[in-house]
């Protein structure tokens, strides 16, 4: 499938070559770095800073947890790990009765059964695994896997026994609001015994991590017609379809996440199976909640109408520059920050937005547009935000960008601090109001101009790493619905393409590139000295956690000799690989589409 589309994304990008080369032939960084960040005046907060372990305790989750996606707010998924193995054998399954073969397979733990597709990504915390998936284990009598569902499992950490299950029904309304078979795409969080997500039926949930095990039904909801130990304990439960008038498009999901008992959650607000029309355009794209009752505290519809497709990325939250921000990415491809805190009027405060496509860009169905929305979720790491467009996977590859920003900026009254201002040649000074498909269209005489107030660090869409002028497949960022992840100055980031990227996290410079030969739904992992990312082709691919290249040849992996990246080992999961792996206590986590594996040197 990649190749005919590699072929495609060249022909689209061809427009941009001349500008694009000449960057890497020049040895000109993508943007200067100019480091003009001002802290913010009202310091009232200290600036959050990664650890991972100062989080887990004030979470009341164990110091190796890995209890949200991106392990905190801060979503960078490089947590603590040792000993964790850069190989091993997933084993052979009983072809009658799919039981798992312990003594065909090398450094696996457990095996858990997952449904038939599974988008979910994993996360542990006291003593429990969760992860989403659909219904094709069928672990509860009461739904035979001829039934669909959106599942939420909760498995024992240490040997992979399945404990309960969250059961979503599909909606009425069909692939327009809830893609059959897709299950549960979010990743939950837990917080002591408390966990929250968001279900394929549009609905913000909190259970209880221990559910009817502790013989107690939690609530204020104790509405559940089966409370028997492999049923979830609702604790409270809040639709946004019908209490906030979203529809969201083919699927609702968001990683959500929480600063003290605020709860963040992006609604996945949408357009309808026409794919032109929005049903709900004032329906809310972001949320801040409470987390113990599910009560509303603000809603925003920035993205509205220009809402281009689907919303579905993730929330970040830090402390930066002395102000609590939860930086939210929209359906329409901007970036826009928040005070993170309860307001008096229950109206959100803005603190900057950034359009995270170049003006000229335009959004087009069927995958040919080079305006993108925004899926992955931004991280925040050492005072900076960083996050990537794309596209739903149904709409194929193309061309992406990817953003360095700094979120100490405001900008103006407008506090649009994008790189660029859309204005008319006639008119410089007022910029165009923000329009859905195409910021500037060159033909009515309007042109982007640099924006005074930009808090652009720098842009990523590619770089002529060999120096010859032109920009070959692996030189290009393209499409991602993958989120960065960061260590020791070095950021990694895998496209829809297939190109796993390594880059300089300060400058958006790249030491390496590597073709996985396959489609990147996920994002790396970074632990232990070693950099995971899986692929539509369920090889999950190890690399060294350096920016050193190699020489061409000296990779000792068959059929590996054009590679410049570090390359350690691949790995063959059995089929394909959606999800992120994960490590939390020492274990590594990876989800193929049908099976969950606790991975674990077995050399103690
Ligand atoms: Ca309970
Ligand atoms: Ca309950
Ligand atoms: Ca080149």
């Amino acid at each position: 499938m990649k190749r005919k589309y590699a072929i495609l994304s060249l022909a689209i990008v061809a427009g941009v070559t001349a500008s694009y080369s000449l960057r890497g032939a020049e040895k000109v960084l993508p943007v200067a770095a100019k480091s003009t960040a001002k802290p913010s005046t009202d310091k009232a907060a200290k600036d959050s800073t990664y650890d991972q372990l100062a989080f887990n305790k004030a979470y009341s989750v164990r110091p190796l947890d890995w209890p949200q996606w991106g392990g905190s707010w801060m979503r960078n998924n490089a947590p603590d790990g040792e000993n964790i193995p850069a190989e091993w054998e997933v084993g052979q399954f009983d072809s009658k009765t799919g039981a798992w073969k312990k003594e065909t397979s090398k450094n696996i733990k457990w095996v858990a059964r997952l449904g038939s597709q599974s988008y979910g990504n994993s996360v542990a915390a006291n003593g429990h695994v969760y992860v989403g998936t659909n219904n094709g284990a069928a672990y509860l009598k009461r739904y035979p896997a001829t039934v669909d569902l959106g599942v939420l499992l909760c498995f024992d950490e240490k040997d992979g026994k399945f404990l309960w299950q969250h059961s979503s029904e599909k909606l009425p309304t069909g692939r327009v609001n809830d893609w059959p078979q897709m299950g549960i795409c979010c990743t939950p969080m837990v917080e002591g015994n408390r966990l929250w997500f968001v279900t394929s039926r549009g609905e913000v949930v909190c259970l209880d991590t221990e559910g009817f095990y502790d013989d107690e039904n939690d609530g204020p909801y104790k509405e559940e017609k089966y409370t028997s130990k492999d049923e979830a304990d609702i604790v409270w439960k809040f639709d946004m379809m019908k209490q906030l008038g979203v529809s969201q498009h083919n699927m609702c999901s968001c990683s959500v996440t929480a600063a003290g008992d605020i709860l963040f959650v992006n609604t996945s607000n949408g357009v309808d199976e026409a794919h032109i029309n929005l049903p709900a355009p004032n329906a809310p794209s972001f949320v801040a909640m409470d987390k113990k009752t599910g009560k509303v505290l603000w809603t925003d519809n920035s993205p509205g109408a220009n809402v281009l497709h689907g919303q579905w990325s993730s929330p970040a939250y830090a402390v930066i520059g002395g102000v609590p921000q939860v930086i939210f990415g929209g359906g329409d491809g901007w970036l826009y920050s928040f005070r993170g805190e309860a307001t008096k009027d229950a109206k959100p405060e803005l603190l900057w937005k950034f359009d995270c496509n170049p003006k000229k860009s335009k959004y087009v169905l069927g995958g040919r547009a080079d305006r993108n929305h925004i899926i992955g979720t931004p991280v925040v790491f050492d005072g900076l935000v960083y996050v990537g467009v794309g596209e739903d996977p149904e709409h194929a590859e193309g061309v992406g960008h990817l953003w360095c920003i700094d979120p100490t900026k405001r900008g103006d009254e407008s506090h649009d601090v994008s790189s660029e201002l859309a204005v008319k040649k006639t008119d410089l000074k007022h910029p165009i109001p923000h329009r859905r498909y195409q910021a500037v269209i060159e033909s009515e005489g309007e042109v982007a101009v640099p924006n005074p107030h930009s808090a652009l660090v720098w842009l990523y869409d590619g770089y002529d790493q060999n120096h010859d002028g032109k920009a070959e497949f692996t030189e290009q960022m393209h499409r991602t619905c993958g989120t960065v992840a960061i260590k020791d100055g070095l950021l990694f980031v895998a496209d829809f393409s297939g190109v796993f990227h390594c880059l300089d996290a300060k400058t958006g410079v790249p030491h390496w590139t590597y073709d996985l030969l396959s489609a990147a739904w996920g994002s790396p992992l970074i632990v232990d000295g070693k950099v995971y990312i899986g692929a539509e082709d369920g090889d999950v691919k190890v690399f060294k956690l350096s920016p050193e290249k190699i020489e061409k040849g000296s990779c000792t992996l068959p059929n590996e000799e054009e590679t410049t990246a570090p390359l350690l080992a691949k790995n063959a999961m059995g089929n394909p690989v959606y999800s992120t792996p994960i490590v939390a206590n020492n274990v590594l986590y990876i989800s193929s589409q049908d099976h969950l594996f606790a991975i674990e040197s077995s050399k103690k």
